[in-house]
This record gives structure tokens, sequence and C-alpha cells, in this order.
């Protein structure tokens, strides 16, 4: 269990410390060729933190900072957050019409952008209503009327001490990119971002300052923004930044930064892999001692040829944007068992309960995950959420778990990714993980599809690796695959090819869109 004072400010935590300690020389940020220090990341901060502070930004007021994964856009969620402002990172994908629906439900200040992304702020402009100052930043040569990042920070005050915020004060929000629906504003204090490096990443990944972590997750994901600021500031650590991460970029930044561990989604990884099955020739990626993976269930094929080809372990974990980061993983030092998520992590409880009683079940027995710890699922202005997704003080994500007898919990599906059959449940990303082994497929995504008799079927969506089988025969294979592996009422009674899957901005597959095609 973690106890911060009832003072205390995140970037005193992440940054100060490390200056007033005299870690200020050690390297904050890599970036293409670039090395920000501790002292340079510390006074980066405080410039545009007293920039923010000129133009009016008050303590809680929130600010949008959308950038792709570059410097700025640490610089400003630190700034915002050391003058106790709330930092709303944004997806570089959202369209005009849905920033304008998420700065319009936070009722956001100001908006910091990169210059290669402000055409949609403008076009959202018009209809935001509470935004008064946008700040623009790069060096694109984008013609615009707004601040300019560069000559706010040039002309401030390089000193700044940390707003003295309450631990329980706000400091994040994260919008939900969610499958259905409106956007949710996810909310988290000064305590939990801090709660995230001391629970799941102080025990399972043991960081030392000489981490370098690095990868593809996009900063406005909970995921990247634990992997990619939280955890190296937290431990004094370093973090490699990577613009649009192709594989071949990613495996360059291992070289060139020395990255030790490595986050990002299991079709970032399968991507490295069908690049570079047998580990890259062309890039020295000795320095690399884990990889980690969340957003979709990582399959134990993935783990196994990355393990063979790259020699290091894909730690699997499950978290949300509401509970902040990963609250099930196995440990770097542990046994891994790559056919469950693994344990609760330290500080958090997890049990499994009956998702129409609420009733808690036995080991063995699959129904919907609960868990209780240092983060929480809640809302921005939505109480009426909070009922649906908390129970006795317990968040339930909506997944479906079981926890083995070994205390390992395993997943199922999402709640809304069981598939329905002639009364049989069926999980279709478990299926998903067995047609996965198919030498045929590149990716693949389940969901059920109405049918007179059976109430619905499995359907497989497939997109085939490079290869001459015809599709008849390959369907034949897929089917008598799964039903060689699972229980035969698991196979797919339908197989359709398609050229790509659709997926969110953080790369999770949309079943969403696949369910409601199927039941249109
Ligand atoms: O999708 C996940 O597993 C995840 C992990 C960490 C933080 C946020 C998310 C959504």
């Amino acid at each position: 269990e973690q106890h911060y004072p009832k003072r205390i400010n995140v970037v005193d935590e992440l940054v100060d410390r490390h200056v007033r300690e005299g870690r200020g020389d050690n390297v904050a940020i890599y970036f293409e060729d670039r090395e920000i220090t501790y002292s340079e990341l510390q006074e980066q901060v405080n410039r545009l933190g007293n920039a923010l502070k000129d133009l009016g930004v008050e303590p809680g007021d929130r600010v949008v900072a959308r950038f792709p994964n570059r410097p700025e856009a640490i610089v400003s969620c630190l700034a915002i957050q050391k003058i106790g402002g709330v930092a709303l990172p944004s997806m570089k994908l959202l369209r005009a019409k849905e920033l304008e629906y998420i700065i319009n439900n936070a009722e956001a200040a100001a908006v910091i952008v990169y210059d290669g992304l402000l055409e949609e702020v403008d076009n959202a402009l018009p209809n935001l209503d509470t935004v008064e100052n946008v700040i623009v930043a790069g060096r694109n040569g984008v013609d615009h009327d707004h601040h300019s990042y560069d000559d706010l920070v040039d002309a401030a005050d390089p000193e700044l001490e940390a707003h003295d915020t309450e631990r329980d004060d706000l400091a994040l929000m994260l919008y939900t990119s969610g499958t259905t629906g409106r956007p949710k504003g996810a909310i988290h204090t000064h305590q939990n971002i801090l709660a995230t490096a001391d629970g799941y990443a102080r025990y399972c990944l043991e960081p030392t300052e000489d981490d370098v972590f690095g990868g593809n997750p996009p900063l406005p994901f909970a995921y990247g923004y634990g992997d990619l600021v939280t955890f190296p500031l937290r431990f004094g650590a370093s973090v490699s930044l990577v613009e649009d991460a192709s594989p071949g970029d990613l495996l360059d930044a291992v070289e060139a930064h020395g990255i030790t561990i490595l986050a990002s989604i299991p079709t970032g990884f399968n991507q490295i892999l069908e690049q570079y099955p047998d580990g890259p020739e062309e890039y020295d990626v000795s320095s690399l001692r884990l990889g980690l993976s969340a957003g979709e269930p990582l399959t134990p094929t993935t783990y196994e040829n990355f393990k063979s080809a790259y020699g290091i372990d894909l730690l699997d974990g499950i978290g949300t944007t509401e509970m902040l980061h990963i609250f099930i993983s196995h440990r770097h030092d542990g046994e891994i068992d790559p056919s469950a998520t693994g344990f609760p992590v330290p500080g958090y409880e997890c049990k499994i309960i009956d998702p129409d009683t609420g009733e808690d079940l036995e080991r063995g027995e699959s129904g919907l995950l609960a868990v209780r710890g240092p983060t929480g699922m809640e809302y921005w202005n939505r109480p009426d959420k909070q009922e649906e997704v908390t129970q006795d003080g317990w968040s339930i994500p909506g997944d479906i778990f079981v926890q083995r007898e070994d205390g390992r919990f395993e997943y199922k599906s999402r709640s809304d990714d069981l598939i329905i059959s002639s009364g049989y449940n069926i999980p279709g990303p478990e299926v998903e993980a067995v047609i996965e082994e198919h030498d045929s497929v590149s990716e693949v995504a389940v969901v059920g599809s109405p049918d007179e008799q059976r109430g619905e079927i499995v359907k497989a969506f497939v997109v085939r690796a490079e290869d001459e089988t015809d599709e008849d025969e390959l369907i034949g294979e897929i089917q008598n695959h799964v039903k060689n592996t699972l229980a035969p009422y698991k196979y797919p009674r339908s197989v359709e090819f398609c050229e790509s899957l659709p997926r969110t901005d953080t790369g999770k597959i949309r079943r969403t869109e696949l369910r409601e095609q199927e039941h249109a």
C-alpha cells in the first residue's frame, strides 16, 4: 500500500526531486538525436508553466495537450500539472467533431497543439465554448494566428515552484476512446499517477535509473502515459520517444537510445515479428531486457515467437483508461505462464463475480472481474455512470476472467465479446488466439453473427498472411484447427477474408463495429 503526503504535486516527484537529489544531468528524454536532461526538462516545464499562468490558466483548469509522441507533449502535461491544472492529452487521430465534444465536455480553458495537428483544432474552434487560448508548437511553417509555444517559452521565467496541490486534486483526464457511445473523461489525481509507478512498475518491472523505456503506445493512451512518462520519470530513468513508429523506427531507437524496456501492443510486436521474424540483423537490440504488452490480450503464440526471436519475455497486463494502468500482470522475474494474464499487481485486489447476481464466484468459475486498489473508475461529470461501473467500492471494468487454482487470472473476453451459441458461452478472443496460430493468418477478429437456429454463430474475420492456399481450403483448415484445439462448438462456422480489421486510435480491434455490421 502506498501512502502519500496530503500535499504533493506529481511534477515535484517526477522531475524536481531528481534535480534536488543531484540527478539533474541524467538524460530524461531521448528524441531523434537530442538528449534532454532532467535539469533541462525542469526548465522547459517551468517556462511553459509560467507562460500558462501569465495567460490566465488557473489551478483546476483543464488544458488539452495534442501532440504526437514528442518531448513537447511531456513538457506540456507536466507544465499544466505543475501549476495545478489538469492535463488532457488528446489522441492525434481525433477529428474536429470528436475534439469539439471532448473539449466542451471537459470545459477546457486552453489547447496546446503541435502545428501538424492544428487543422482539426481550427475546424473545431468556432464551436468550442470555453477555450480562451490556443498555443501552437512545432516548426513545420504552418500559418496561424495563435500563440507561439516557442515565443511564450523563450520569454517566460525559468523558475517555478510546484503549485501546492493536494494528493486528491485532479491532474490528468483521459477520454476513453470506447467502442460505443460518447467518450467519457476518466479522471485521475496526483496520487493516482504516482500509484501506477509505485505499484505495477515498481513491483512488476523493478526499474532502475539505468533503464530506458521506449515503444510506440501514444502518450494520450493511459498505457503509453504510464510507460513513457510516469514510469521513466518516477525512477530517474530515461524515455526514448519515437514519432509514428514503424517496426524499423522502433528497432532503430532501441539501438540508438539503448532501450531496455520496450512497450507496445500485441499488433505492434506481431508487426515487428512479421518484418524481422528471426530478430533483426541490421539492428543491435542487445540492450532489451523486457517487453510490455497491453491493450489486447497477448496470445501464447506471439509470446513464444517473440521470445525465441528476440530473447526477451513479453509481460502481458490488463489495465484500463479508468484504472489508469495495469492491475493484473506477471512479474519480470516471476514464472510467466503466457496462457494467463498473471496475478493482481501489489496494492490491488481482484475477484470474480457473477454477472447477474454480483455474488463472489469460486476459483475455476468464469465471471466478471472486480478490482479494488489505489486507482478506481471515476468519470468527469458523469455521476450516473458511477453506479454502472462500480459495486460496493469495487470497480467493474467489464472483462470476463477466471481465477485459476494457482491464483493466476486468465482473460476470457470482454463481457460483451462473449458469443452465446446454442446455449454455449464462447469467448471470441479465445477462438482468435487459436486461429492466429495458423501460418496463413496474419490478423483475426471473432464476433457473434446472428443465426436462426443457434441464436448466434462464431464468425471470424481474417486478414491473410501472404501465401497461396486456396480460400475454401484455408477455411476448412482454420475450422479444423479450432475444432482440434478447443471444444468443437467453438469453431467458426463462418469465415470472411478482409484486407484489414477496424481499429481504435489505440490499436484495439473494434469488434463492436464488426458485431454491428453482422447484426445490421
Ligand atoms: O488496455 C489495457 O490493457 C490498458 C493497460 C494499461 C493502461 C490502459 C489500458 C487501456
